[in-house]
């Protein structure tokens, strides 16, 4: 079964996007890495930057969540354009737009404006426009297709939807309003009531709010029918488990538990 190492957050998203949607069985090892856990040498020896996501399927490691959509989506020919040159060329291009430009701008982009221990307004400024603009190509792309290759939904989509679904976090919260085609698109996967609401709910087990937890829960189990009822079950116990071993870990944590709404207490 396929190991995916993961936290919650953009890259390691995608990779349980993808996961849940084509329903490869896999076993899941997060890593937690405000405690530095991805320095671990036996986790090095797997990815040597030394981030998440990484898999292990067999004998074959793959690290860089972009690398491991293609990997999953070649090993199980689902989430792929048609197989001609043309679309593959468009899938690799965009594959890689998004891999070296949305993500790592918007990493960026979200470290200054966000992280920095002091504001720096010429890197707040250069993460910000570089990310915008990114984010307004695959605006454009969309406005002329359904989906970022065409008119199939693919792991083009997938990575995309893994920072889009940030965009306020990275740009600011009017961020959405010239980016309606790209909204359209997160809106469509991210509501999907098919497996992709379990990786959303998953992706909020830590959230940054009661409330946004309560939204993921419900929208898995208004999405889920009966066989997914396990699965939901086991989600909580989840965030549970993640909760409590990292309640130490952080204020902003402390500062979660002690408002998590009253059903979440004493259990
Ligand atoms: N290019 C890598 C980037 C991975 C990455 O930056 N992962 C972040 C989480 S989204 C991480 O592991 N951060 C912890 C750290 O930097 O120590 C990918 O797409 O997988």
């Amino acid at each position: 079964m396929i190991k995916f190492y993961y936290n919650l957050a953009p890259n390691p998203t995608k990779v349980a996007l993808f996961l849940e949607e084509s329903g490869l069985p896999y076993e899941l090892v997060p890593v937690d890495t405000r405690k530095g856990e991805q320095f671990a040498p036996a986790y090095a020896a797997l990815n040597p930057n030394c981030k998440v996501p990484a898999i292990v399927d067999g004998d074959v490691t793959v690290f860089d969540s972009n690398a491991i959509l293609l990997y999953l989506a070649e090993k199980t020919g689902k989430f792929l354009p048609a197989n001609t040159p043309v679309a593959r060329g468009q899938l690799l291009s965009w594959l890689m737009f998004v891999a070296s430009g949305v993500g790592p701008f918007s990493g960026q982009a979200v470290h200054f404006r966000h992280y920095a221990p002091e504001p720096l307004p010429y890197a707040i400024n250069r993460y910000r426009f570089e990310a915008r603009r990114h984010y307004g190509i695959l605006d454009a792309q969309l406005a002329r297709r359904r989906y970022i290759v065409g008119d199939t939904y693919t792991i083009v989509d997938m990575a995309a939807w893994g920072w889009a679904r940030a965009v306020p976090f990275v740009l600011g919260d009017d961020a959405w309003t010239p980016l309606p085609h790209l909204k359209r698109l997160v809106d469509e996967i991210s509501e999907n009531p098919g497996e992709a609401a379990l990786a959303y709910a998953r992706a909020h087990l830590l959230p940054r709010s009661a409330s946004s937890l309560r939204r993921a829960v419900r929208a898995a189990r208004l999405g889920y029918a009966e066989r997914f009822r396990g699965r939901i079950a086991q989600l909580e116990a989840m965030y549970l488990d993640d909760l409590m071993r990292t309640a130490d870990a952080s204020e902003g944590l402390q500062a979660f538990l002690e408002k998590r709404p009253p059903e979440w207490k004493n259990r």
